[in-house]
């Protein structure tokens, strides 16, 4: 079967063609990848991911990476699509690769907030959108739910606000929202299988340990510091940025509810958050010819955490 190669990895695209490339992915390698659709968000839309792995008959252990959990986080969503072309590419001819595609499933899930992400495309004046779309209360007429500050991990408690007009609004409750029921559903099912859980954000250039809260402190801290520091030297290889590490209080600001927080408090070793580039001069409007750098230095990045788990 002859390669499609006529899509564009370096430029931002739109929902619509991001779930064509995620079939057309899928079809090109049916050895090798699979959709699977986990959830749905509140305007009813499919959250799905890509599987991808050589099928061995053994039990595997899984990678997990989401992106676009935050709508204008435009690069997120480019650096998924952009990961799983790297390792569909190389594992034929990269023996190592090769050896993670047989003992690890990668799950990849490019878009997770998609009714957000198609509402920032929508015009000039939502291009800013961070949350989903879930209407708010009858005693409050926001929309929008922050994601990341919505999931089962000290929620409530630092860093969110409660009034639904915020962006960093937590929800009703813990897990009020499916987008983000929809992670723990499909994470927690099977959470001693996970060695990572790498989510994509922008911008900042930060590798976030957990945890966000500044009274807790992951058992492995001075593991994924090591870790984290090695990452961000080779990413200062690729291209001479520098990506500062450390834990959210320390580096950027406490938060609570976070995705990765939860996955590390679910026993998941390796819960990383990416802050991809700038430092603020474009801030999520980050110009397309930034995608291929970009993209270039947080592969390698990510494939030092990933090869490090693996290795383990
Ligand atoms: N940053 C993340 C946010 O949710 C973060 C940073 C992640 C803080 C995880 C704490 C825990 O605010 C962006 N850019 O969204
Ligand atoms: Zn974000």
């Amino acid at each position: 079967t002859v390669e499609k190669v006529n899509y564009d990895y370096y430029k931002y695209h739109p929902m619509p063609e991001i779930s064509n490339w995620m079939t057309q992915t899928a079809q090109d390698h049916p050895d090798v990848v699979t959709i699977v659709d986990y959830g749905h968000t509140y305007e009813n839309r499919k959250i799905s991911l890509l599987k991808i792995g050589l099928s061995t008959g053994e039990k595997k252990k899984v990678i997990w990476m989401d992106c676009g959990i935050h709508a204008r986080e435009w690069i997120a969503p480019a650096f998924c699509q952009y990961f799983v072309r790297q390792i569909l590419q190389t594992y034929k001819t990269d023996p190592k690769m090769e050896e993670m595609m047989k003992n690890m499933d990668f799950y990849v899930t490019p878009v997770l907030n998609v009714d957000g992400y198609i509402f920032s495309w929508k015009d000039n004046t939502t291009r800013l959108w961070r949350k989903n779309r879930s209407p708010g209360t009858s005693s409050c007429d926001c929309y929008g739910t922050d994601l990341n500050r919505n999931f089962d991990a000290n929620w409530g408690t630092i860093g969110v606000s409660y009034d639904c007009c915020s962006e960093i609004y937590c929800g009703s409750k813990p897990v009020s929202e499916p987008e983000a029921q929809a992670v723990t559903d499909f994470v927690g099912s099977r959470k001693d299988d996970f060695l990572c859980f790498l989510t994509i954000h922008s911008y900042g250039q930060l590798l976030l340990v957990p945890y966000g809260h500044p009274n807790f402190t992951a058992d492995n801290y001075d593991e994924l510091m090591e870790v984290g520091l090695a990452a961000a030297d080779a990413i200062r290889g690729v291209h001479g940025k520098n990506y500062k590490v450390g834990t959210s209080p320390a580096i950027l600001y406490p938060n609570s509810g976070s995705s990765r927080d939860w996955a590390r408090q679910q026993g998941i070793p390796f819960a990383y958050t990416f802050e991809l580039r700038d430092n603020g001069t474009f801030g999520f409007q980050l110009p397309e010819d930034q995608i291929q750098p970009t993209c270039e230095e947080a592969f390698t990045g990510a494939l030092h955490i990933i090869t490090y788990a693996h290795e383990k």
